[in-house]
């Protein structure tokens, strides 16, 4: 009996971290919808910011967005991190609860002490924060733009510090954390936190992929690829269990931004995405379980199983609190 339980139980808890290790995934939470949107497109402006400001920034017309990127050169995608993630989730929600907007944590608490407290792993680290927007796209804008006076700065300005950090060739790796409070004075609090760095050791040539929503019914999916050597044949969208070509939007095959539209809208819908490479090998994003059509917060961005069950990570916490208590019983 003894051992049966204590089995269980460190195949449980195996079976908790077992995700840690892979790349794409969801743990505890992190990263959300919102989050992982400003992740996809941090490596559309990274690795093509001509392109970029071209489809994105222009078509806005304001004033100086034409004078961004004529220093800045295209540059690495950055990898995800969790303790990134979890540092930038941290300082939006102590935004947006306590409502201040400042690096330094709403008590004052120093921002490099923060990060000390999540992140161990990098050399430089870096910090935007923004507020007001409602869309990650927007919140993007205003970070690119690095507004003075109503215009948006030329590169290199003394003013264009956000701008700087996103296309800053010293990082690896990045967190961007998101929090809403409707009683907050901007609602909408995002926080990119940059890392020289990378603290797990995941590496696939699928830096970051989800969908940025077009309209409130039309998603655009969106894949940055990137491999100097290897390659890839194709990449595809498998949505709601069919498979779609992506197109080359940006780039060439072995550094592309890669975009399917026209793929009808069904709320909470689970997708995945998949490289072939030359050498004929596949890589899966993320590498277990299935993203999620989720524009709103009653469908999260990732789970475990492609019939979304809200209940089955509370299943397992209940499970794994039973057999340890049940195993600490029969010791
Ligand atoms: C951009 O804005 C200016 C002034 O606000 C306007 O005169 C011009 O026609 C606009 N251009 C485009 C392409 O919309
Ligand atoms: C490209 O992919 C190969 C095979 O997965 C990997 O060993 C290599 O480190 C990657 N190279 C770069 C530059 O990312
Ligand atoms: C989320 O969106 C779906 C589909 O539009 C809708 O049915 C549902 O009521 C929404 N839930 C919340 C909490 O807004
Ligand atoms: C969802 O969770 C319920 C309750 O634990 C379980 O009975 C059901 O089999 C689960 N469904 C799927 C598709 O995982
Ligand atoms: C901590 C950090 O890197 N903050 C930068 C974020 O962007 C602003 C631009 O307004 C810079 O001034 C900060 O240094």
């Amino acid at each position: 009996m003894k051992i049966l339980y204590s089995l269980l139980v460190s195949f449980l808890i195996f079976n908790q971290f077992a995700h840690i290790d892979a790349y794409g995934e969801t743990v505890n939470g992190y990263p959300s919808s919102n989050e992982r949107e400003t992740f996809v497109l941090l490596n559309m402006v990274r690795m093509f910011p001509q392109e970029f400001k071209k489809e994105y920034l222009l078509p806005q017309n304001r004033t100086g967005m034409d004078l961004i990127f004529s220093k800045y050169d295209a540059t690495t995608p950055l990898r995800h991190d969790f303790s990134l993630t979890k540092v930038a989730r941290a300082h939006s929600r102590d935004m947006a609860v306590n409502n201040c907007f400042q690096h330094n944590s709403c008590n004052n608490e120093n921002i490099w002490d923060r990060f000390k407290e999540y992140e161990a792993c990098g050399g430089a680290w870096g910090e935007n924060i923004s507020a007001g927007n409602n869309s990650p796209l927007g919140s993007m804008t205003a970070f690119l733009c690095d507004s003075k006076n109503g215009a948006c700065v030329p590169d290199g300005d003394d003013n264009d510090g956000h701008r700087r950090n996103i296309m800053s060739k010293s990082y690896a790796s990045v967190g961007s954390g998101y929090f809403y409070n409707q009683d907050s004075t901007y609602r909408h609090y995002y926080t990119q936190d940059f890392s020289s760095g990378v603290c797990e050791d995941t590496y696939s040539p699928i830096y970051s992929a989800f969908y940025t929503m077009v309209d409130a019914k039309t998603p655009r999916f969106i894949a940055a690829y990137s491999n100097s050597t290897v390659a890839f044949q194709s990449v595809s969208l498998v949505f709601n269990g069919a498979s779609h070509t992506m197109d080359i939007h940006y780039g060439n095959n072995n550094n592309a931004i890669l975009t399917k539209d026209n793929v009808e809208f069904e709320f909470c819908a689970p997708f995945y995405f998949e490289a072939l490479d030359v050498n004929k090998n596949i890589v899966r994003y993320p590498d277990e379980g299935f993203l999620r059509l989720a524009t709103n917060s009653s469908c999260e961005s990732w789970s475990e199983n492609e019939i979304y069950n809200a209940s089955s990570k509370l299943t397992l916490s209940v499970t794994l609190i039973i057999s340890l208590i049940l195993s600490i019983f029969f010791i």
